[in-house]
């Protein structure tokens, strides 16, 4: 049984359909898991290795430590204002935009590397900086080796805090492979020009700078290296565990939220007696090749021979790539069973589709991931149909199996929320904050942490202070710019220090000639990933119905593109239909269009049917970035693109016909 779909499902802590489904599989016997993630899935395999840490999203500078004291914030991916809305388990403060304000009158100065000028509010007057996709690595080894010969890095940080430098240095300067990576080099690869990558580099020596990196830069074949790197610059201006200095991951999400202590609420899931698992970028590959091995962060697996799927809170038709590869081993178990509030690709896709509630219809208790509230969420409706909550689609399943007690422990929603926040209350007042208890909470209808015991630490200030008593945990203590245990492991695709790697795709190789525009997917404006893809919101913003693709005027004009064409975006793995919008902010030879349309092809069912309606996954890759991390490379892909005159309907959101 795969159990290990992944998903966001809504906010909510108690209602919180994966977790349920994972201590449903738990006591039934166990199953197959999925490792990693598609939202920062490389990181997650790298920074183990250089920093010690799996907590990618803990690794941000607080605005509070920055505003005043940074003076340069050079973010590879920008920092998109729209991607700060939204947090796992809700948001509940949109401060993102104030902080930016705050910042630039304060004199910090915004530098935007990315192929799209929109990835930086306007508001902060910053640089924008254009690159092409997935050469951000190769730039930040120009700016590495202009500090380098100009001996503008701070060797008694290297030697002090990292282990590695002078290999890595070594490689710099060309010593085993005869290519120096001096700014000259990046410039071709990236074709930012060489004298702005030496200029930006000397700033940065002489300022107080933050390296900032979107998730989105790691979501590419070789995602390991850009993080990497990242790091090591950073290291390399020394100001790393300094207000103000450093690197920060994951910047343009949900901008910096300072990190708190309040401990996480989450349901208990049991333990999993199965521990065969499989990469969350190989889903796919696993369901299609029962019994293939693969190399994943050192050791090998082996891929289960699935019969079940069970899916619940995620869209597999929206996050896993190539989706060709994966309707293809969809079709191999002998059952799917979905749980979904809405008709969704996902559930088009299942043998057995059980109807479940929104948070609309039913009590849950919201706990933002910032930690920064929690929030009673009170049904606002009666179910609506058939719908049941997952908690209880489940408790019955589990009777007519014979452990309902064990699942259920005799609790029904009301005290489960007690239950799960009178535990979580416990852990807070030991960290010094003062939620009040169960009914208090339910009745006041919110439990602010914000004024309680707020804290401004640096980013990684106490390593800075004393790394011997504060080590990191990786295999030195120090942070790792050469890593033995990666070595040891001898992958290509992931060499022991940040190396510049051609991607398998990209406008520099081959495959350009045949596929010369590089598609980026990002977040979307109008939703989180597919949800709630049917509603106005989301609709009012397709072009002639498909999901709006972004082109640059030039790229559209050689291809007879108008504003509001309805074109088809192909490459040998598939092929999609979406609606043309042109703008000069996007750099030329790049397209984008953001994540979410719900899939629905021409013949359903049918691999390599065209998608009507504008969904990215068609034409992505089932390659991951290497196999240490094994994450998805949704941002590495080429395709081309033609105009549609007769485009056949788009049908995705009609209806299910019930006899
Ligand atoms: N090409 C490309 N692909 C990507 C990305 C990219 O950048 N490019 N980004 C990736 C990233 S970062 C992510 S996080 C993933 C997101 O991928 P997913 O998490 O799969 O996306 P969602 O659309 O949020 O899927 C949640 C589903 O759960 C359902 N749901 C909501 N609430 C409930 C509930 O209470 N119970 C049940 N049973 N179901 C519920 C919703 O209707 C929806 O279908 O996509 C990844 N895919
Ligand atoms: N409104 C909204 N916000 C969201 C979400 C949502 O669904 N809706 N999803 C949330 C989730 S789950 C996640 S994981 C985060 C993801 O946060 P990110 O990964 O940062 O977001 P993206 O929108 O995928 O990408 C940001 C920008 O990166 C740029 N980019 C892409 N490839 C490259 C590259 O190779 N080099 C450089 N320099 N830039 C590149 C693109 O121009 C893109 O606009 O967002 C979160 N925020
Ligand atoms: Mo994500």
């Amino acid at each position: 049984m795969f159990g290990g779909c992944y998903g966001w499902a809504s906010a909510g802590r108690f209602h919180h359909a994966p977790s349920h489904l994972k201590r449903f599989l738990n006591l039934f016997g166990g199953y197959v898991d999925r490792v990693g993630n598609h939202s920062f899935g490389a990181a997650l395999g790298i920074m183990p290795y250089v920093i010690g840490r799996a907590d990618i999203p803990a690794l941000v500078a607080p605005w509070e430590t920055l505003v005043g004291s940074c003076e340069l914030i050079v973010l590879f991916g920008g920092a998109h204002l729209k991607n700060a809305q939204v947090e796992m388990n809700g948001q509940v403060r949109h401060e993102a935009a104030t902080w930016f304000h705050k910042a630039h009158a304060a004199g910090t100065r915004f530098v935007n590397i990315s192929p799209s000028r929109s990835d930086l509010t306007e508001a902060v007057d910053g640089e924008w900086i254009s690159l092409r996709p997935n050469t951000d690595v190769a730039v930040m080894l120009g700016l590495a080796h202009t500090l380098l010969v100009e001996g503008l890095h701070d060797t008694a940080f290297l030697q002090r805090f990292c282990v590695g430098f002078e290999r890595f240095a070594d490689y710099l300067r060309g010593v085993p492979d005869g290519v120096i990576k001096d700014a000259a080099w990046a410039a071709e690869i990236s074709s930012i020009p060489a004298e702005r990558i030496t200029a930006l580099a000397r700033q940065m020596a002489s300022s107080r700078t933050l390296v900032a990196t979107a998730w989105s830069v790691q979501r590419a074949d070789h995602g390991e290296q850009p993080v990497w790197m990242t790091v090591t610059l950073a290291a390399m201006l020394g100001q790393i565990g300094l207000p103000g200095g450093g690197f920060s991951l994951g910047f343009g999400r949900a901008g910096s939220a300072p990190p708190r202590k309040v401990p996480r609420m989450a349901m208990p899931v049991g333990k999993n007696p199965v521990t065969t698992i499989v990469p969350v970028a190989s889903v796919g590959d696993m369901l299609l090749n029962p019994g293939k091995e693969v190399e994943f962060n050192g050791r090998r697996i082996r891929y289960p021979d699935v019969k079940l799927i069970y899916a619940v809170g995620g869209n597999a038709f929206h996050h896993n790539t190539d989706l060709n590869a994966l309707l293809r081993g969809w079709q191999r178990p002998d059952t799917v069973i979905v749980h979904e509030p809405f008709w969704t690709p996902v559930a088009r896709h299942a043998d057995i589709v059980l109807p479940a509630t929104t948070t609309l219809e039913r009590n849950d208790i919201l706990a933002a991931e910032s930690a920064s509230h929690w929030i009673a969420m009170q049904k606002a409706i009666e179910p609506v149909g058939q719908a049941r909550n997952d908690f209880d689609i489940f408790a019955d399943l589990a009777e007519r199996l014979g452990f309902k007690s064990a699942f259920t422990e005799d609790r029904d929603e009301r005290a489960w929320m007690a239950w799960l926040y009178e535990q979580t209350r416990a852990q807070a007042k030991e960290r010094g904050y003062a939620p009040p208890d169960f009914d208090t909470f339910w009745n006041d209808g919110v439990h602010a942490f914000i004024e309680e015991a707020p804290v401004h630490q640096v980013f990684m200030g106490d390593f800075r202070r004393d790394p011997d008593a504060n080590p990191l945990k990786t295999a030195s203590g120090r942070i790792e710019i050469f890593s033995e245990k990666i070595a040891g492991f001898n992958y290509a695709d992931c060499p022991p220090h940040p190396t510049w790697i051609e991607p398998t795709e990209w406008l520099g190789s081959a495959q350009a000639r045949d596929y010369p525009l590089h598609l980026l997917s990002n977040q979307p404006t109008a939703r989180l990933h597919s949800q709630l893809d049917m509603s106005p919101l989301s609709r009012a913003s397709k072009i002639a119905g498909r999901e709006a693709i972004t082109m640059h005027p030039k790229d559209a004009g050689a291809r007879g593109i108008r504003d509001g064409d309805v074109v088809r975006v192909s490459n040998a793995r598939g092929a999609f239909l979406a609606g043309a919008r042109l703008s000069p902010d996007l750099r030329e030879s790049v397209v984008q269009i953001a994540t979410g349309a719900w899939y629905q092809a021409v013949e359903p069912g049918v691999p390599g049917s065209l998608d009507t309606h504008g969904n990215p996954n068609m034409v992505t890759m089932s390659k991951v970035t290497s196999p240490l991390a094994g994450a998805p490379t949704a941002q590495t892909v080429l395709v081309q693109i033609e105009r549609v005159d007769d485009p056949p309907p788009m049908t995705a959101f009609d209806p299910p016909r019930f006899s």
